[in-house]
């Protein structure tokens, strides 16, 4: 379908998948090797970092940084982008990536997950690529996926035609095509968000979650599920419906998940399923990015439960009950 392609995007997703083998080898045996618990650094966000994020970090970095395939990719765990060096002839795309949400969740065995953005470069080709090339819309991204790293492992991309799943066969150690072209249902099973928050909220969360619990007479209950691991609340809903919020409140005035290297894949996910991402008031892909590690506030999943929120979020700041 596409005779000008040069197979180095089809290249690109295997090497995320071969990260994303390594990765799981070494989430699988959490338990048993000496990988559990803190790595006794803070990244730029913070956060503890756990051995797994250093280590999925680095795999990400070795597998990618050398395949000419990439000018730069920047992660989560990083305060600045990593440009490829010339010798490693840096390529025409941009990866941006979470290397292993959720890392909280690793010693209790939650599942846990990689999150990926792929760009193209906008900087001029044979040279290092900048923070230029890094913020870009959602809307631009070339393709994005997720790995989620749980009873089994489960690599969900798309590029933008289709969205489909492969689960890992570790006997073979091959991903093999098991959910061709995903779609998410218009309307949710489940709703998603951190109830301990409830005080924090605007009036028009408060509305909302009212309204999920089937308290506003409108026949809007939900189902409450609420893993605590982005990945995984994420990709339930997209397989039953739903919708997960992470609103913006007052601790966490942009809200705490990140906009280039997770509401933005994700969101690049749920469209091509056929549901939506928003920050609350817009689409979360025509955000244009100003920094890195950017936060913002996320409601994503079912089309029509994302409208309900936005609906109900806009008529409470217009003052109407
Ligand atoms: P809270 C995990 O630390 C994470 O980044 C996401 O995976 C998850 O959705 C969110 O934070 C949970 O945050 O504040 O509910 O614990």
């Amino acid at each position: 379908m596409h005779p000008e392609a040069t197979g180095e995007l089809t290249s690109l997703l295997y090497d995320v998948a071969l990260a994303a083998k390594h990765i799981a080898a070494f989430t699988r045996r959490a338990g048993l090797v000496d990988v559990l618990g803190k790595a006794g650094a803070v990244n730029v966000q913070g956060e503890e970092q756990q051995k797994l994020d250093v280590l999925a970090n680095e795999v990400m970095q070795s597998v990618i940084g050398k395949t000419g395939r990439v000018c730069v990719c920047a992660s989560e765990e990083d305060e600045h982008p990593v440009p490829v060096p010339l010798e490693n002839r840096p390529g025409k795309y941009v990866l941006t990536y979470d290397p292993l949400d959720g890392s909280s969740n690793i010693d209790v065995n939650v599942s846990v997950g990689t999150i990926f953005s792929i760009h193209r470069r906008i900087t001029p080709a044979g040279r290092p690529g900048t923070l230029e090339d890094c913020l870009q819309p959602g809307r631009s991204q070339v393709a994005a996926g997720y790995v989620m790293y749980g009873s089994s492992t489960v690599l969900v991309y798309s590029a933008g035609r289709g969205v489909h799943g492969f689960t890992l066969e570790p006997t073979i150690g091959e991903f093999l095509l098991s959910h061709p072209n995903i779609t998410t249902p218009p309307l949710g099973t489940y709703y998603s968000i951190n109830e301990s928050y409830y005080d924090r909220w605007s009036e028009g969360y408060k509305a909302v979650v009212r309204a999920f619990k089937g308290l506003d007479g409108a026949g809007h209950g939900r189902n409450a599920r609420y893993i605590g691991s982005l990945v995984a609340d994420f990709h339930r809903n997209l397989m039953k419906g739903g919708v997960f919020m992470y609103p913006a409140d007052s601790k966490s005035p942009q809200g705490k998940l990140r906009l280039l290297y997770e509401a933005a894949p994700l969101g690049f996910i749920v469209e091509a399923a056929g549901g939506a991402a928003s920050d609350g008031e817009r689409p979360i892909l025509d955000i244009e990015p100003t920094s890195l590690h950017q936060r913002t506030p996320l409601v994503i999943g079912s089309r029509d439960d994302v409208a309900f929120v936005e609906r109900t979020l806009a008529s409470r700041k217009a003052g109407v009950s």
